[in-house]
């Protein structure tokens, strides 16, 4: 549609199956449309300088203490969160400068550290009251070699668009940066701000046990974690803080609005989106459907139920945060805690929000311009993986059956005991009433197919009768034709596994272990890319492929070579779960 542009067209994955390649942000943008923020009313509106006074006791209208009407040096470039261009001349330089923080730093440093932004808040949020007694906050933005006009800007947006009293103290977290200026040069520009707090690490914590370093020493009554190349627009924190006062389980995020990576035009983006994930667990935004809209008699300024928190902004009390046991700190570097939270905070009473009269803008990036301390996938399928194993219940096999590698791996995902210790404590809810109840739209179906087997030439099915592998005539109503095909790649009756043999041989049953590579079968309906093998079962663990078939002269069961022509190899299942 025209106006309509998405930074990305594909979201980057990772050569190996399914898990991105360290790009939610990247896969995240994909899905989302963009407008270039214009402002949404006339000139005044909601862009009061003066906090008005209350009308009813108690509440005070959102502050808007910001220089947008007025901004320090209205011609500069980037003003008002409008697009730069490189000019001519500086084109070289713009190139070089990029792989400093993967995006267009030559800009970022051209146009000031306190640029206004357009007020880009839905019609009404600026009307909008909340309560004299708002919690106090503590800003925690963590960082590794981020750009310094970035920074900067990052931390004048909040300290110039919140409500002082709010801000018990920002902490900025360097996570054993190298690079110089974010040394003596940065104490010494921060310490004109007597609210910010600079926590250098003596060694690299990784994100998310950098926020925790900055969590331990907190002061606020509230959390709100930032990355550290965001703007923060007008009044983004009083209708984050009002929820968490509201309710002390609500985890309040701001809409992620998108900072161009190529001009630093601040962009808006379509409301009604929630956050959402796909298997295996890759984040992404979905749009609420127009017919869910107009039946709830949506507004633009309503609060969104949100499945998974995109992870990097977001308010949650503090003794709530701990209680909660806080991140997992058995998890990496970079990627999976906001799962981790996300399915903590829903499973174990609590609620995520995306609040739409809350907006930040943030620089989304192709890749992550620091480097990981060990292999960058693996890190994320470890962390992954972790919380598969503690939140997933039996639900993890669509996690790996969708991450299949995964399995073949052997993944060591380290010691879970505490994590699991945890959600017993906190008596928290399974995930499938996580799935019926907060995320009852995604697709989450147990096995991939299920009911009789059924070999379409002979209408025989397997069947098992007295603890062995039969081959019989078809019959629905029988329980023992009953088979599942699972994402582990089981051909399952109960505890009892289809247990494959090498061509020639007969197939037997075996105890049901998702993690024996010799108990496995690949059902070609359900694996696109061998057309060849369509309805074909083929034992996957063989490099000469042999498929399961029915031996017509004696009625029996067996392995032979697979051929695509013959009818006695093609089997199908009573219904399909998945395509
Ligand atoms: O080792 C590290 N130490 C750090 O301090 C690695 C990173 N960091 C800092 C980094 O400098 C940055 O400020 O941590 C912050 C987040 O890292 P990014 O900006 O590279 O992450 P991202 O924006 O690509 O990805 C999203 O997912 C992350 C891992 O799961 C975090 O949760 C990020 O906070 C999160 N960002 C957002 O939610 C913004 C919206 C993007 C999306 C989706
Ligand atoms: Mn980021």
């Amino acid at each position: 549609a025209p106006g309509k542009r998405g930074p990305r067209s594909q979201p980057a994955r990772s050569a190996s199956e399914g898990i991105p390649a360290a790009r939610t942000a990247a896969a995240a943008t994909a899905s989302r449309s963009l407008r270039r923020a214009a402002p949404a009313g006339g000139p005044s509106k909601g862009s009061s300088r003066v906090p008005r006074t209350a009308r009813s006791p108690g509440t005070h209208r959102v502050l808007a203490v910001d220089a947008t009407l007025a901004p320090r040096d209205p011609r500069a470039p980037g003003q008002f969160g409008h697009a730069v261009a490189v000019p001519e001349d500086k084109q070289e330089e713009a190139k070089s400068r990029w792989k400093e923080g993967n995006f267009n730093v030559y800009l970022s440093d051209l146009i000031p550290v306190d640029r206004a932004v357009v007020d880009t808040r839905p019609a009404g949020c600026s009307e909008q009251r909340v309560h004299n007694d708002l919690p106090t906050t503590t800003i925690i933005m963590c960082f590794v070699d981020e750009v310094w006009s970035t920074l900067l800007r990052s931390v004048h947006s909040v300290l110039s668009r919140s409500p002082p009293h709010l801000i018990e103290e920002v902490i900025l977290v360097d996570d054993f940066s190298a690079k110089d200026y974010l040394k003596e040069k940065l104490d010494k520009y921060m310490s004109q701000f007597p609210k910010v707090k600079i926590l250098h690490l003596k060694e690299r914590h990784g994100l998310i046990r950098a926020r925790l370093a900055g969590a331990e020493i907190a002061k606020g009554d509230v959390l709100t974690f930032l990355d550290s190349h965001v703007e923060c627009n007008v009044g983004w924190l009083e209708p984050l803080l009002e929820r968490v006062r509201r309710s002390r389980t609500k985890v309040a995020c701001p809409v992620i609005e998108v900072i161009s990576d190529k001009d630093m035009s601040y962009m808006t983006v379509d409301n009604f989106q929630r956050g959402i994930f796909t298997w295996p667990m890759n984040f992404g935004w979905r749009q609420i459907p127009q017919e869910v809209i107009e039946k709830n008699k949506m507004k633009e300024t309503d609060i969104i139920r949100c499945p998974v928190m995109a992870g990097g902004l977001f308010s949650i009390d503090k003794k709530y945060f701990f209680e909660l046991g806080a991140y997992d700190p058995g998890l990496d570097v970079w990627g999976g805690e906001n799962m981790e939270l996300s399915f903590k905070v829903w499973m174990c009473g609590g609620e995520i929000e995306i609040i739409p009269c809350s907006r930040v803008g943030h620089i989304f990036r192709n890749d992550n311009p620091y480097s990981f301390p060990e292999d960058r996938i693996r890190t994320v399928e470890r962390n992954l993986a972790r919380v598969a194993e503690v939140w997933l219940d039996e639900y993890k096999d669509l996690f790996y059956g969708h991450a299949y590698h995964l399995i073949l791996k052997n993944l060591d995902v380290g010691d879970l005991t505490q994590q699991i210790e945890l959600r017993k404590k906190l008596q928290c809810k399974s995930f499938k009433w996580y799935l019926e109840n907060v995320y009852p739209d995604l697709e989450a179906p147990l096995v991939r197919a299920s009911g009789l087997l059924v070999n379409t030439a002979t209408a025989r099915c397997i069947a098992v009768e007295n603890n062995t592998l039969a081959f019989e005539a078809c019959d629905v109503n029988n329980e023992d034709q009953q088979f599942n095909y699972t994402w582990l790649r089981l051909l399952q009756h109960g505890e009892a596994c289809v247990a494959p043999a090498a061509a020639g041989g007969a197939p037997g049953l075996r105890r049901c272990d998702g993690r024996n590579p010799r108990l496995k079968w690949l059902h070609m309906a359900l694996a696109p890319g061998r057309p060849q093998l369509t309805d074909h079962v083929v034992v996957e663990h063989l490099a000469q492929p042999a498929c399961l078939e029915a031996d017509p002269a004696r009625g029996a069961l067996r392995v032979g070579a697979c051929d695509s022509a013959s009818p006695f190899q093609k089997w199908r299942f009573g219904s399909y779960h998945v395509d």
